[in-house]
This record gives structure tokens, sequence and C-alpha cells, in this order.
């Protein structure tokens, strides 16, 4: 009974159609690939609200956004262009590097943040504000102290 209680108030206070939580998006960041006309990757990862959902489409302005996934393809990384991902209720979803990430085509001038919006299938747009790294930054990018990852 308690529990229903719970699930109960967690549905009436959640949002219509969010996925995750409007600033739920976390840890966003832009790799942008220095060589000319080859496409930026975008990372990030978030929590999903109390509801399944699917992730469908990212967009940002002034390029074009499609979501990759990595296979293992005859012993080789392969790229591969993902229609959707479906995001279990409650689920932690990861994009970065060597797995699931945003390609980012058509940049031409590499801003410092870039504006990317998430769209899921429930109709719930995301959006944050993704850092731009160039891949020497990203390479001497500090990784967190020891004990300090969990703070
Ligand atoms: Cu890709």
């Amino acid at each position: 009974m308690i529990r229903l209680t719970v699930a109960a108030a967690l549905l009436l206070s959640a949002p219509a159609l969010a996925a995750p939580a409007p600033d739920g998006i976390k840890d966003a960041w832009v790799r942008i690939n220095p060589a000319p006309g080859r496409p930026a990757a975008g990372y990030f990862r978030f929590t999903n609200g109390p509801r399944a959902d699917r992730l469908i489409a990212a967009s940002t302005p002034g390029g074009r956004v499609e979501l990759h996934t990595m296979t293992m393809d005859g012993g080789m990384m392969q790229m591969r262009k993902l229609d959707g991902l479906d995001v279990p209720a409650g689920a932690t979803v990861e994009f970065k590097p060597g797995a699931n990430h945003l390609m980012i085509f058509g940049l031409t001038t590499p801003p410092a943040s870039l504006p990317l919006t998430l769209e899921f299938a429930s109709g719930a747009k995301v959006s944050v504000n993704a850092p731009t790294r160039s891949p020497a930054a990203a390479t001497a990018a500090p990784k967190p102290a020891m004990g300090h990852e969990g703070h």
C-alpha cells in the first residue's frame, strides 16, 4: 500500500511528457574533429523518469545530428546509425567514446559550446548546452582524482 502511494505520487509529480527531467542531461560534451568536413561527436548521460520511453532523435541549430552506436563487425569496430534507443523506466543511458554517441554533421565554425536537444517518442524534448573540446584538449582532460568520482 505504501509502495502504491509513492508510485502514484511520482506519476502525479512527473511532467506529462518528460523522459529524463528537463535539467537531467549530465556531463554533456562534444568532441570536435579538427579535420575539415569531418563530423563531431556528442556525449552525455541521463537517467530516465518513471516511464519507459525511446530516444528517437537529436538536433542542434546549424548542424545535423544522428544517433550512432559502435558494434563489432568481423573483428573491427564499426559505426552504425541507430533509428532510436529504447530507454526503460528509471534506466541510466550513457553516450560515450567507443559506444553510443551523437554524430554531428555540418558544423562550419566549431563553437565553444553547442546546444543539443534530445527528442523522445513520448514527445518530450530535453536540451543541454554541451561544451566543445578539441581532441588534444579531450585527451588532456584530467580524470577525476581517485576517491572523488562518487561525490
Ligand atoms: Cu558515429
